[in-house]
């Protein structure tokens, strides 16, 4: 029988060399690996590490492998991270027993659980999309204007796997990259100019038509429409629909898709779904992170993602002209309805005295959402002339269906609209619907 003190090392080492390989360790021949249990001897010398690992016996050989060579380094981490007389010596063992087998059969499924629950089969329309894009048929990838980390990433990681499979898909878009994405890989193949003749269009994370702008009509020239999204208010309509509101990001529907027409995930195809996937979730913060979203951006990590660079580059790299439009945006802060409402404005004159353009104003709805206890947060920014683009947010009511009213649309939690007016009467008619559909509520 073990020792209290050789139970309580045991779990300390079981935490902490899962902790280690999961993040210190870069080895490619490193699997998806478990430690499923750790014990050690009575004079605390040595530890036998039992491993499990996901995959055929060739991935379980090589895993072992990468753990043979990852062991010393493994075991100078726990000397820095645990206050131990002695470091044992780490003895893997790869753990083949049925007891073990059923266990992660059971966390397995236990995880399957957790996952959103869609009524809806998509394996007809991933397949049928995978069919027609290894048909090689000419085609062009269209991504709405104002283009995100979500509709980047999604659309380049599609395009590299078509590359991969031997064709040049441009993707299309009505607006330039926005400085901060200019890390993603492969944004060569971002055009403003709709290539002379294309078969099949696949649309990527636009909620309808009208978020393409000037190519709202262009999906059509093609043959055949493929429309990919995920924003509750899609209508749908196009030849193949692939639409599903559960899940977190457009990149999270893609991947299925580069995998069924036989690509293999690189870096770079991991680092765009993973900025897509990480985006839309507000890096993992958002009412939509679950479990299986978390999971599939640890898997995009060991494929290759580096996280911390992703997220400087995204969130850490503004320009002084737009720190100086949140400044403006801050300034005007108000709000309405006894505070459940907060909501900000920039003015034509507020982008002119600063110098910022319209992509700097990305992240400072986030910032109303820290302000306590508000529950909606509305950003109104000028676009041309009396034409205000709204943002909306909230975890208490639907804002897509309000921006649907004023035929705009979104996600349940973040949602968007333009109307045309005086800022005084664009914003009294948008309060005051919040406001009502607040009443609504109690
Ligand atoms: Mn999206």
């Amino acid at each position: 029988m073990p020792t209290r003190r050789q139970l309580r090392v045991n779990n300390l080492l079981q935490e902490e060399i899962s902790q280690i390989i999961r993040t210190d360790i870069r080895d490619p021949d490193l699997g998806f690996v478990t430690i499923t249990g750790v014990e050690i001897t009575g004079d605390l010398r040595q530890a036998h590490v039992h491993v499990s690992v996901l995959g055929d016996e060739e991935e379980a050989h090589n895993t072992m492998a990468a753990l043979v060579r990852a062991r010393s380094a493994i075991r100078s981490e726990l000397g820095n991270r645990l206050r131990l007389k002695y470091v044992p010596q780490l003895v893997f063992e790869l753990d083949e027993t049925a007891q073990h087998a059923q266990r992660i059969e059971t966390l397995v499924s236990k995880f399957e659980n957790e996952l959103p629950q869609t009524d809806h089969d998509f394996a007809p329309a991933v397949a049928q999309i995978a069919q027609l894009l290894t048909q090689q048929r000419p085609t062009a990838i269209f991504i709405h204007c104002h283009p995100d980390g979500d509709a980047l990433g999604s659309g380049l990681a599609l395009s590299l796997a078509l590359q991969q499979r031997g064709q040049f898909v441009p993707m299309v878009c009505a607006d330039p990259l926005p400085s901060r994405y200019q890390f993603l890989p492969a944004t060569d193949r971002l055009t403003t100019q709709v290539p002379a003749d294309f078969e099949v269009a696949v649309v990527l994370d636009a909620a309808d038509r009208r978020q393409l702008g000037p190519f709202a009509e262009t999906p059509d020239q093609a043959q055949t429409v493929v429309w990919i999204d995920h924003h509750r208010t899609n209508q749908g309509g196009a030849d193949i629909d692939y639409l599903d509101p559960s899940a977190p990001a457009t990149a999270w529907l893609v991947r299925p898709i580069i995998e069924a027409i036989g690509a293999a995930i690189t870096t770079d195809m991991a680092t765009c779904l993973y900025t897509g996937l990480a985006t839309d979730t507000g890096f993992f913060t958002f009412d939509n992170t679950t479990a299986q979203a978390l999971y599939a951006g640890a898997q995009l990590i060991r494929e290759g993602a580096n996280p911390h660079g992703i997220a400087q580059a995204v969130n850490k790299q503004h320009k002084l002209s737009a720190l100086h439009l949140q400044g403006q945006a801050l300034t005007s802060l108000d709000s309405a309805a006894d505070g459940r409402i907060v909501y900000a404005q920039l003015t034509p004159g507020d982008f002119d005295a600063t110098g910022a353009e319209s992509e700097d104003t990305e992240g400072i709805i986030d910032l109303l959402k820290t302000v306590a206890d508000s529950e909606v947060q509305v950003l109104f920014k000028a676009t041309t002339h009396n034409c205000w683009r709204i943002s909306l947010r909230s975890s208490l009511i639907d804002v897509a269906a309000i921006a649907q009213k004023f035929g705009g649309g979104g996600h349940i939690a973040a949602a968007g609209c333009t109307i045309t007016g005086s800022l005084p009467e664009v914003r009294a008619c948008m309060l005051e619907t919040i406001t009502s559909a607040l009443d609504e509520r109690q």
